[in-house]
């Protein structure tokens, strides 16, 4: 399968779970991880065994009806034309789904992960500069066996797009558009309101205002921001929108297959593409990936599972239930910004 973008895989699961990556140039190109492709016989979802029973432990935020831009024409091709997109409101999750709200749902519904059902996902590798296949790695250890257990208070990650439809369709949530996304983003991604867009900083007065990679990507990971891998949510404080993390952190699945702007949809053949990933992530080097952009789109197999993809729900609000999460009305106070564990 031949996967565009900066980084490819070539992928051979059903032959010792071993992984070639090729790292291709730039070429204008700025996501920090772009496709893992599947063997075909490991590709059929999990499905949820139980619905969960108790209420989920989430705060949602009401976004507004409303027009917004989509894309940009001075970003990547992907990204144009920019157009008006008018949306209707929806709750969207205040923050992405953490390792302690996928533990519940895991406790609750006994469902198992594609990486835990596939045996491995992907992981960069800072001392080959390269992606790797690591058997083991999953949810609960996104490095593997080796690596430390993630944190409760962090987004979960090693979710493909089907674990993510999953969790979010058992709680009577799903995932948002690829519209929705950037449109809550365009709110805001800072405390302040910044929008991203290319060629802006990420630093501001010593304090930086994303989890995003600094020093020399790949090899290089400074940390100045205080975190090398993801940070708890919320750790950079909260949009106007009262949303967190829309910018860096971990690239979030939406619902949205991957296609071009300005031409007709269609829904991709069954067992082919991709679905979009927005957000940006720790991983992604202003000098080599910005997509913490509200307008950049990263794009993957939905079977992929990677250290740096975790996901958020969206409810409409005339479906909302206790089951769904609970709607927050005034904005949660955070920490004003990073540089601190
Ligand atoms: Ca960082």
């Amino acid at each position: 399968m031949r996967i565009p973008g900066a980084v490819r895989w070539s992928v051979g699961r059903l032959a010792g779970l071993t992984l070639a990556l090729i790292l291709t140039p730039l070429g204008g190109r700025d996501f920090d991880v772009i496709g893992l492709g599947a063997a075909a016989a490991l590709t059929s979802r999990a499905a949820v065994p139980n619905l969960p029973k108790s209420a989920r432990d989430a705060d949602l935020i009401l976004i507004p009806a409303g027009v917004t831009q989509i894309g940009d024409d001075t970003a990547p091709p992907d990204e144009r034309p920019a157009f008006h997109y008018r949306g209707t409101a929806f709750l969207m999750d205040r923050s992405p789904v953490t390792l302690a709200q996928y533990r519940a749902f895991v406790k609750e519904t006994g469902y198992v992960t594609d990486a835990e059902r596939f045996g491995s996902a992907g992981v960069l590798d800072e001392t080959e500069g390269a992606w790797m296949a690591v058997q083991g790695a999953n949810w609960r250890r996104p490095n593997g066996p080796k690596g430390p257990a993630a944190q409760e208070n962090h987004p979960v990650t090693q979710v493909s797009w089907y674990d993510a439809n999953a969790f979010c369709g058992a709680y009577g949530a799903r995932l948002p558009t690829e519209f929705e996304w950037e449109r809550a983003a365009r709110m805001g991604q800072t405390p302040d309101g910044h929008v991203f867009k290319r060629g802006d900083p990420i630093e501001l007065s010593g304090r930086y205002l994303l989890n995003a990679w600094q020093g020399t990507f790949p090899l290089l990971n400074t940390a100045a921001d205080g975190y090398r891998s993801t940070s708890p949510v919320g750790a950079f404080g909260v949009a106007p929108s009262g949303l967190t993390d829309m910018a860096g952190n971990v690239w979030q699945w939406t619902s949205s297959w991957y296609l071009p702007y300005g031409a007709p949809q269609h829904e991709p053949a069954a067992g082919e593409g991709e679905r979009v990933a927005r957000g940006g992530s720790f991983l992604c080097s202003p000098t080599f990936c910005q997509g913490y952009r509200a307008s950049a789109r990263n794009h993957t197999t939905p079977d992929t599972s990677l250290e740096n993809i975790g996901f958020r729900c969206v409810a409409d609000p005339g479906r909302i239930t206790q089951i769904v999460g609970r709607v927050v009305t005034r904005p949660i106070e955070f920490a004003k910004g990073g540089n601190a564990k």
